[in-house]
């Protein structure tokens, strides 16, 4: 054997080995941020005088011959901790951004913890194409105003500032977008906000009742600047989420828990219709002459900002052609792709492992060290999206895709499901709807801060109640995909003035679908009905958001409801199936399904039960659009 030959080789597996075994125990050393980063505190001033906090972190190693680029975070929530002595565990949107190091900047936004100023929750846009004071603020001015001070203090940075942020900085980031400042180069809104009256608060008109607890968060201007909250929160007596709501009563009662003093609350209480105040909030319309990257981010399956990150990246391709805009969509509830965890489980559905590692090392962080750094070109296609039924990433050119086919899937008698158009005279299914005892959103009882985990939740529960309908098709002979936007386009009649109406698609397992190590003790996989997408809208609003209409009893009524976007694979052996129904409880609050001006104001004496149909006949046809690619 001629060992001599090929030693050098062996020399070379051993040493790539040891290097790799070195770098992979460097990489999993603990990385302590202050031992590799300065911190500094800074009151940035803006140009209507208001300072604003500001937290800097700069690599120890930079130099005039060593420069880095800014990354910075404008938020609501804190850049605590606070103190040049006190450092988080982790800087930026990962550890290995933070490994590669970045000059991090954080920023208390106007109004909040240590920074001057007054909130304006969602502050609204400075109105485009009219002459406004030059001292006139909106949060993009904001975000001009503190990139261009930090260029030019912050030594040896090498010119080019980034933006992140997850939830609401996410919408800090989307709006910073429009900030205009030439060392703007790379923007990541990440679960961002884009209207409070479809992301978080409310679903097409419907109030989102979860969302109670968190109401004073935004509810109280704080006096100075603080280091901790000023506000007080709820602390319910009962963990039963679905037992302190349906004792709560009407929402009118709320007031024991929210006064007049919480502006929010009344905000939202006094504005129940999508009226100017609401309106002056979203911030699609103002997404024009971005000119720098854009990569926004979401999870197929948080229950928080979805709107946000689809309509946010739709917008931005629309207004912009031609800009670098990308979207990543993964198999995510809210902010996980931020995390660690190796296993990605929602609920009691896994998604496979390392999947927030692969986004943060292959899309994340090449998308930040191209931009700011220099680096290779990331190669990111238009749409980096995660099929949620085969478990694995696609890659599109543009989204939503032209190639997915709408195919209308139509509601039959004996809850079938089918693209066969219905050729019966009659077909009309009916449930006697009773806001006293509402269908559960979800078998988990605990009460929630914000809603999570339910969207891939087993709807069993649901459908076997009378109060929910069901229609689904047999088990598919092949697998089906499903692209894109839906549409479901009910045929509806109700015995009331007013209902609300929740759609949902759903991906049923086989029955001889094995458990799997995620599997809790109580649950099957045998059967499962998967969530896959639901939304609900408040009838009153089905031809107007500003304008609500009552019903007329026992009149058919259209109800179209579009369903956020998914990617998502039917496979062989399930089936599909689409529960409908009118109560979603405490996700949602309950409508007394008798019309009042403002459900906010609603009395006990208010809340009827109402017969509630559905139809699905030659005549009226109910069914749900879907976007079937093939
Ligand atoms: N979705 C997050 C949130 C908003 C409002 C209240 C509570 C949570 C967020 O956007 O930060």
């Amino acid at each position: 054997m001629q060992y001599t030959k090929r030693y050098p080789l062996y020399l070379l597996l051993w040493l790539w080995l040891g290097l790799s075994a070195f770098v992979g125990y460097a990489q999993t050393e603990e990385f302590l941020p202050q031992e590799h980063y300065n911190k500094q505190e800074v009151y940035i001033t803006m140009r209507d005088g208001v300072k604003l906090f500001t937290a800097i972190y700069t690599p120890k190693d930079i130099s005039k011959t060593n420069k880095y680029p800014i990354l910075m975070q404008r938020t609501c929530y804190s850049v605590g901790p606070y103190g040049v002595e006190n450092f988080p565990k982790r800087l930026g949107p990962s550890e290995t951004l933070m490994r590669e190091k970045y000059i991090f900047v954080y920023q208390d936004v106007r109004g909040r913890f240590m920074s001057e100023g007054e909130f304006d929750n969602m502050r609204p846009q400075l109105e485009q194409g009219v002459k406004h004071p030059k001292n006139a603020i909106d949060e993009s001015t904001d975000t001009h105003d503190t990139i261009d001070w930090l260029v030019k203090n912050v030594p040896h940075n090498n010119g080019n500032v980034g933006q992140w942020g997850i939830s609401y900085p996410g919408f800090y980031s989307a709006v910073g977008t429009l900030a205009n400042h030439p060392a703007l180069k790379a923007s990541s809104p990440q679960a961002p906000i884009a209207d409070f009256y479809f992301d978080d608060f409310h679903h097409h008109g419907a109030y989102f009742l979860s969302y109670f607890l968190a109401t004073p968060v935004f509810g109280y201007q704080k006096t100075a600047p603080t280091d901790k909250p000023w506000y007080q929160m709820v602390r319910p007596e009962t963990r039963d989420g679905y037992q302190f709501y349906l004792d709560m009563g009407p929402l009118s009662n709320a007031s024991k828990y929210y006064g007049e003093d919480n502006i929010f609350w009344k905000q939202l209480s006094e504005h129940p219709d999508y009226d100017g105040f609401w309106q002056k909030r979203n911030l699609l319309p103002h997404l024009k002459n971005v000119k720098h990257a854009v990569m926004t981010v979401g999870g197929w399956f948080d229950a928080e900002d979805l709107y946000g990150p689809l309509n946010i990246y739709k917008t931005l391709e629309r207004n912009n052609p031609g800009i670098n805009n990308t979207i990543v969509m993964g198999p995510w509830s809210h902010g996980d792709w931020a995390r660690n965890s190796g296993d990605q489980v929602i609920n009691h559905i896994s998604f496979g492992k390392n999947i927030s590692k692969f986004y943060q090392e292959e899309i994340e962080a090449p998308f930040f060290r191209y931009h700011l750094k220099g680096g290779d070109t990331p190669k990111l296609p238009e749409a980096y999206l995660f099929d949620t039924g085969r478990k694995e990433w696609a890659k599109f050119d543009q989204w939503p895709l032209p190639q997915a086919q709408k195919t209308a899937f139509y509601f039959h008698p004996k809850g079938k499901l089918s693209t066969q158009a219905p050729n019966n005279a009659e077909g009309v299914s009916t449930f006697v709807s009773d806001p006293d005892k509402p269908v559960p959103y979800t078998e988990d009882i605990k009460i929630v801060f914000t809603p999570r985990q339910y969207m891939t939740g087993d709807q069993r529960f649901a459908a076997r109640r009378p109060d929910v309908l069901v229609f689904q098709t047999e088990p598919l002979t092949e697998d089906l995909t499903i692209a894109g936007e839906i549409m479901a386009k009910l045929k509806v009649a109700i015995t009331g003035t007013d209902a609300d109406w929740v759609v949902k698609l759903i991906d049923v397992y086989p029955d001889d679908t094995p458990n799997d190590e995620f599997t809790p003790k109580h649950k099957q996989l045998s059967g499962y009905q998967q969530m896959v997408r639901s939304e609900v809208i408040r009838g009153r609003y089905r031809n107007s958001y500003e304008k609500p209409e009552p019903f007329t009893p026992n009149q058919v009524t259209d109800i179209n409801l579009p369903l956020q976007d998914v990617l998502h694979t039917f496979k062989k052996g399930h089936r599909l199936m689409i529960q409908v129904q009118s109560t979603w409880f405490p996700l949602i609050d309950r409508n007394p399904q008798k019309y009042v001006d403002n459900i906010f104001k609603a009395k006990e004496e208010d809340f009827i039960k109402a017969t509630h149909s559905v139809f699905h006949n030659k005549v009226h046809s109910s069914l749900i659009e879907l976007p079937v690619l093939k």
